[in-house]
């Protein structure tokens, strides 16, 4: 059982007695605002302006969602949007976010469609696994929440954004624990709360290590409930427009089909979450497979602004062996009840509940300045000491908490409450994205977003357990507001994608690819012509653009 490491894991094994009774490593600020500029990913300048679109020439983007902003669209020159469905409120995405809207319409007597490039419940939502945030003690209250949540967003939250977030916490959980999310309680009934990273109190609820799926299983069964017409497999390709900026529905991709699908609609939710799959200077991913910032792509040609999409979530604690299961997820919940972070030498080198960019950035440090554990597969990482919570908690914690990690892991022959696990940053959440107001509304009539295609909320570092709660506030939130604001039907047609198109015909390097990329290995998207029976592809062009570049290795780089 990693044998590779015998010499490594026993100065670990060795050392565990004393260090649980230590108190953590302590940062001056000086020192975390270091480790960030010289090693977490967003401040190594690996980001530039783009030539085109609403943010042209000032906000800065990574490389490879600059080049996707940059892309033309997959649908073809000359498609005319003839109007397959006509409905009310049109929403993407069927994750948490797009499944609270379509609950919360459900008994306005609008006719709502739900588009979902996989099925429903496909999503980022499903892969998070600590927990919820909401103030619910007598020791914490909203103001708290919303301090915590500031401070660790680096001052750059929208605050109107966080207090609507902090305020609707408590209700939130009711609504879902009356929908029948099985929250963890202690002996008494109570819920039981777990501390997060920057969090001054425990604050976070949790369905032992699945608590995202929990949340998205009663969602799911919730809307399905629902008079709302489901659209699986269709991906949103573009948003439609009245021609004077206002969003008036969006063309879908069938994917059974190939069919391109026209639909009409008077309000559309944008909720198609973020965008880890494009996996940033090549760091694996945590994300779900549809990540791949196709609301971003949308919303920015109709002439959105996205704001902090130069800042992503790293979270430190990705899974780094075995090579199965690199980038996925072991909850910072396991840091929270006691696991520490300890380079080769079995050493202590940070406070594991500090937030998780300045973590990111001592755990990248510490493998660049090769204190780090290699792995057979030429990654490598720091351990994450789990058998250290059997001896803080008693034999038989990491079952009873977190099944959903031993399951994953002892299919391989590792079981966490013996052998300390082995992790790097994956990339993980995307803190920016398109501006909305308190309401869920963008820049533009007509759309309407919320959850992780959002920007402003989070700042520049989100904590966690609030990306759960954003989904079911400002699902719901947006729902509501286009109750009461929903426009008049009007003519659904192609000229803002026609103005962008113009646009990147006047810029001097456009992207050889088409965007949004919808899967993380393009697939060849064939479209046919809404209405017509030919299988055969009409944009051929289209399919040559959609070719995906292998990422570089960045632990193969800084291993060296
Ligand atoms: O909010 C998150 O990102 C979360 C709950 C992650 C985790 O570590 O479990």
């Amino acid at each position: 059982m990693m044998d590779w490491a015998q010499d490594s894991l026993e100065k670990v094994a060795l050392s565990r007695q004393a260090r649980a009774e230590q108190p953590p490593p302590k940062l001056t600020d000086e020192e975390s605002e270091a480790l960030l500029n010289e090693f977490h990913p967003d401040y190594l300048g690996m980001e530039r302006t783009v030539n085109v679109g609403p943010n042209a020439g000032t906000q800065k983007f990574p490389l490879e969602l600059a080049e996707l902003l940059e892309s033309d669209s997959p649908v073809p020159q000359g498609f005319e949007p003839a109007i397959d469905i006509t409905t009310d409120v049109l929403i993407l995405g069927g994750g948490g976010a797009g499944a609270a809207a379509a609950l919360t319409l459900a008994e306005s007597g609008l006719n709502v469609h739900l588009a979902t490039k996989l099925r429903l419940g496909d999503a980022n939502t499903v892969m998070a696994e600590g927990g919820i945030q909401a103030a619910l003690t007598d020791q914490d209250s909203t103001r708290r929440h919303f301090a915590d949540s500031y401070v660790g967003g680096h001052g750059n939250n929208d605050p109107e954004l966080l207090r609507v977030l902090c305020e609707y916490g408590p209700e939130s959980i009711l609504w879902l624990s009356r929908l029948g999310c099985l929250f963890d309680q202690n002996e008494d009934g109570t819920f039981r709360l777990r501390r997060g990273g920057g969090t001054s109190v425990p604050r976070v609820l949790a369905c032992r290590d699945y608590t995202g799926l929990e949340i998205m299983r009663v969602l799911k069964d919730a809307v399905l409930l629902t008079p709302t017409k489901i659209l699986e497999n269709h991906s949103a390709v573009e948003l439609l427009d009245d021609g004077e900026g206002q969003i008036t529905g969006a063309v879908l991709w069938d994917r059974a089909s190939g069919k391109l699908v026209s639909v009409s609609a008077r309000a559309v939710i944008l909720a198609t979450g973020g965008s880890g799959q494009l996996r940033l200077q090549g760091f694996p991913t945590s994300n779900h497979l549809g990540a791949t910032g196709d609301g971003l792509i949308l919303a920015y040609r109709q002439g959105c602004q996205l704001i902090h999409t130069d800042s992503y979530q790293y979270h430190p604690s990705g899974s780094c062996y075995p090579e199965a299961l690199a980038g996925q997820l072991v909850t910072e919940s396991i840091r929270a009840i006691g696991a520490q972070v300890l380079n080769v030498h079995g050493e202590r080198f940070i406070d594991e509940m500090i937030t998780r960019d300045v973590l990111a950035g001592a755990i990248i440090k510490e493998v660049a300045q090769n204190r780090g554990v290699p792995t057979p597969t030429h990654r490598a990482g720091v351990w994450l000491d789990t058998p250290l919570i059997e001896l803080i908690n008693g034999e038989g914690t990491l079952r009873r908490q977190f099944p959903g990690i031993i399951h994953r892991f002892e299919r391989y022959g590792i079981d966490p409450a013996k052998h300390p696990l082995l992790v790097y940053p994956t990339l993980h959440y995307q803190n920016g994205g398109i501006r909305i107001d308190a309401f869920g509304q963008t820049d533009l009539q007509g759309l309407w977003a919320a959850g992780e295609v959002t920007g402003g909320l989070h700042g520049t570092n989100r904590l966690m357990g609030n990306s759960l709660l954003d989904i079911t506030v400002f699902g719901r939130r947006a729902a509501e507001s286009v109750m009461e604001k929903i426009p008049e039907r009007q003519e659904a047609t192609l000229v803002g994608l026609k103005k962008f198109r113009e646009g990147l015909h006047e810029i001097q390097h456009p992207s050889p690819r088409t965007a949004p990329l919808l899967f993380p290995v393009a697939s060849k998207m064939k479209f046919q012509l809404s209405g017509e029976a030919s299988g055969e592809s009409t944009n051929e062009a289209s399919e040559e653009k959609t070719q995906f570049r292998e990422p570089p290795d960045p632990f193969g780089r800084r291993m060296g």
